[in-house]
C-alpha cells in the first residue's frame, strides 16, 4: 500500500489533504491547484505509477475508481456534466506518478484539451 510519491504521503496521512471520500481501495481529495470549480483526484491506495502500467488484475480496481468518481460528482452536485480524465506519461501531462483520475466540473470544459 505504500508509495514514494506525494500521493503516497496523502494516503498514509503524512501530509494533509481535503479528503472527500475514502474506502479500503481508494481515496478522493481536492486538487491543490484546481483547474475548475470542482477538481478532485481519485487515487487507488495500491501504488500503480500510471495507467499504462495497469495489469489485468487491476481491471476491477480501475472500474471502482471510475464508479467512485461518478458518486463524488453526484455528491458535488455536478448535474450538468463533468469530466473524468487520466493523464498518462510526459506528453499526456502527468506530473505525479501515482495513478489518479481527475474529476473536473462546475464550468464548461473545452475540447480538445490543450
Ligand atoms: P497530473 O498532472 O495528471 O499528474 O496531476 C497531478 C495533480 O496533482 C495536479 O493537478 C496537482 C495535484 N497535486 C500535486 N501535488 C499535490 C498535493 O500535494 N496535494 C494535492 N491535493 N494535490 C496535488
Amino acid at each position: 500500500m505504500n508509495s514514494d510519491t506525494i500521493f503516497g504521503k496523502i494516503i498514509r496521512k503524512e501530509i494533509p489533504a481535503q479528503i472527500v471520500f475514502e474506502d479500503d481501495l481508494c481515496l478522493a481529495f481536492r486538487d491543490i491547484i484546481p483547474q475548475a470549480p470542482v477538481h478532485i483526484l481519485i487515487i487507488p491506495k495500491k501504488a500503480i505509477a500510471q495507467i499504462e502500467l495497469m495489469t489485468p488484475e487491476d481491471e476491477v480496481l480501475i472500474g471502482h475508481l471510475f464508479w467512485v468518481g461518478t458518486q463524488v460528482a453526484r455528491k458535488e452536485g455536478l448535474t450538468d456534466g463533468y469530466r473524468l480524465v487520466i493523464n498518462n506519461g510526459k506528453q499526456g501531462g502527468q506530473t505525479v506518478y501515482h495513478l489518479h483520475i481527475h474529476l473536473l466540473g462546475g464550468r464548461s470544459l473545452g475540447w480538445p484539451p490543450g
